[in-house]
């Protein structure tokens, strides 16, 4: 049977202090995690080096075998893992659901990819007369992998950094989110049981400053792979030396719904409904900022308001909830703080505003002023805001006027247009006909200015994983 435990008494053994887990729902208590010591981090570095020396051997063809393997134990485990996302973060159970169903995903990518770091043949030719010297290129693991990971994926997006470090052939040193960590070391137990040496696929537990700390300062870590808040991955950034980063930072993602989809407005409520309020909008790809034509404005909020109305707040292992709450109540209080500073600014309030339990209700407003924090600032809550624009022109201005980016969405059926703000939007994905809260696990993620740099989507993020090597061979003698 599939458990976090054994590895939390393990490391709760070598660790004098603990803080207490609590249910962001109802505040109770989950576990007392361990919160590691130095010491603990450094031994992990040491153990994931020393296990790099020998799975660095191990062949691509094992290790998509380990990854295909870790899929069907997560798969078999679906409700486990499920119910400890939900647990730990208040994630509704059916979206948390979702995420485990797309981590399955992402580590058969990750098999996959395991199997085609292929490099290429270069004729370096000239210098010998046409002929006498070939060269090719091969990919080479780097070694210890360190991941810094954030609460509102707690599975996945360990996973997105997990899947590509082994499928490389690399070790990871896993330092969770404090306020959701077992998720983590569930998955390290499904890697474990699929047959990944012990000390690949390490976890350690608390306090992000310190500890991630001690990630940056060892040499022997190669990489750091970070998503979580612009503010800690600048300074992740400055202290990386020459460590490879790659870091997914936040977003405030901006829609644009012109007049040619005036007939599907209603449709397109229902998927803004989806983009904008699932998990308790605590998505960095979440739908912020919707931009729609004036003449159809006021027809596609009511519609918004509508459906909005109707979800259910409740107990985040229900079936039926829809939403539920933050992940802490400093994080309620500033997303009610910053719901107040806009209308308290002439934001014209539609639905919602307040608190319900340790969350917010779905919240929509409209007018909002461009300085607002709602709207040049990532919410990271259920909230969206609706500004009518005349021109398809003012609306790609609206949506590029953010320090942000990393995902847009337009839905017209001018081909044109479509293309124009798929070119002109500044961002690293541009969904056209979706809301910018889309993303499948094997496309290429990653974001410009505040958001980030470096890929994810398992393709991408290998190859930020491995060093390339040339090698020439001179048979001219
Ligand atoms: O981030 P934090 P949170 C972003 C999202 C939001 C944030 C929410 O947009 O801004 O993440 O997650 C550790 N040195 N994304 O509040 O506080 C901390 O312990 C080293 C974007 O968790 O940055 C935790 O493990 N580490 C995204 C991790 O950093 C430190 C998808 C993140 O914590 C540290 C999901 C320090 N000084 C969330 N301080 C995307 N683009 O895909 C904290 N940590």
């Amino acid at each position: 049977m599939l458990s976090y435990k054994g590895y939390l008494d393990k490391i709760r053994e070598e660790s004098k202090n603990t803080y207490p887990l609590k249910n962001p729902h109802n505040n109770e208590l989950i576990e007392e995690v361990p919160e590691c010591p130095d010491e603990l981090m450094e031994a992990a570095i040491s153990k994931a080096d020393d296990a790099f020396q020998s799975f660095k051997n191990v062949s691509s063809h094992e290790r998509a075998s380990i990854l295909d393997k870790t899929a069907q134990i997560v798969e078999d485990n679906l409700e486990l893992f499920a119910t400890t996302i939900s647990m730990e973060s208040a994630k509704p159970i059916k979206f948390a659901k979702g995420e485990v169903s797309r981590t399955v995903e992402t580590l058969k990518f990750s098999a996959i990819e395991a199997k085609k770091l292929e490099g290429e043949s270069i004729p370096l030719d000239a210098a010998l007369n046409g002929k006498g010297r070939d060269a090719y290129t091969i990919y080479q693991p780097i070694g210890v992998v360190g991941a810094i990971t954030p609460f509102n994926f707690p599975l996945n997006l360990v996973v997105h950094k997990a899947g590509p470090a082994i499928a490389a052939g690399n070790t990871i040193v896993v330092k969770p989110a404090e306020q959701t960590p077992l998720s983590s070391i569930l998955l390290r137990e499904a890697f474990v049981k699929a047959g990944l040496p012990e000390d690949a696929f390490i976890v350690v537990t608390g306090e992000g400053p310190r500890l991630g700390q001690v990630l940056l300062n060892d040499e022997r870590v190669q990489k750091i792979t970070f998503t979580g808040s612009p503010q800690v991955g600048k300074l992740i950034k400055s202290q990386a030396g020459l460590k490879k980063v790659t870091l997914e930072l936040g977003n405030n993602s901006a829609l644009y719904i012109d007049q040619s989809f005036e007939d599907q407005i209603e449709q397109i409520a229902d998927k803004v409904v989806v983009g904008a309020f699932s998990y308790n909008g605590q998505v960095c790809i979440s739908t912020q900022r919707i931009y729609v034509h004036d003449r159809i404005a006021e027809d596609f909020i009511k519609h918004l308001k509508n459906k909005s109305e109707k979800l259910n707040f409740g107990e985040p292992t229900d079936e039926s909830t829809d939403y539920s709450s933050l992940i802490n109540e400093k994080s309620q209080n500033r997303v009610f703080e910053w719901i107040k500073e806009a209308t308290e600014n002439g934001a014209v309030l539609h639905l919602g505003g307040n608190k319900i339990g340790n969350g917010i209700e779905p919240t929509i407003l409209s007018d909002v002023d461009p300085s607002a924090k709602l709207s040049c600032e990532e919410v990271f809550g259920p909230v969206v805001i609706v500004n009518k624009v005349n021109n398809s022109q003012e609306a790609l201005e609206e949506m590029n006027h953010s320090q942000y980016g990393l995902n847009a969405g337009v839905f017209t059926k001018d081909l044109k247009q479509a293309l124009l703000f798929g070119h002109e939007l500044d961002v690293g994905q541009v969904l056209i006909n979706d809301v910018p809260t889309l993303r499948f696990d094997h496309m290429p993620y990653g974001g410009r200015k505040n958001s980030g740099y470096g890929y994810e989507g398992v393709k991408y993020a290998i190859k930020e994983m491995v060093n390339r090597k040339l090698i020439s061979l001179n048979y001219s003698y």
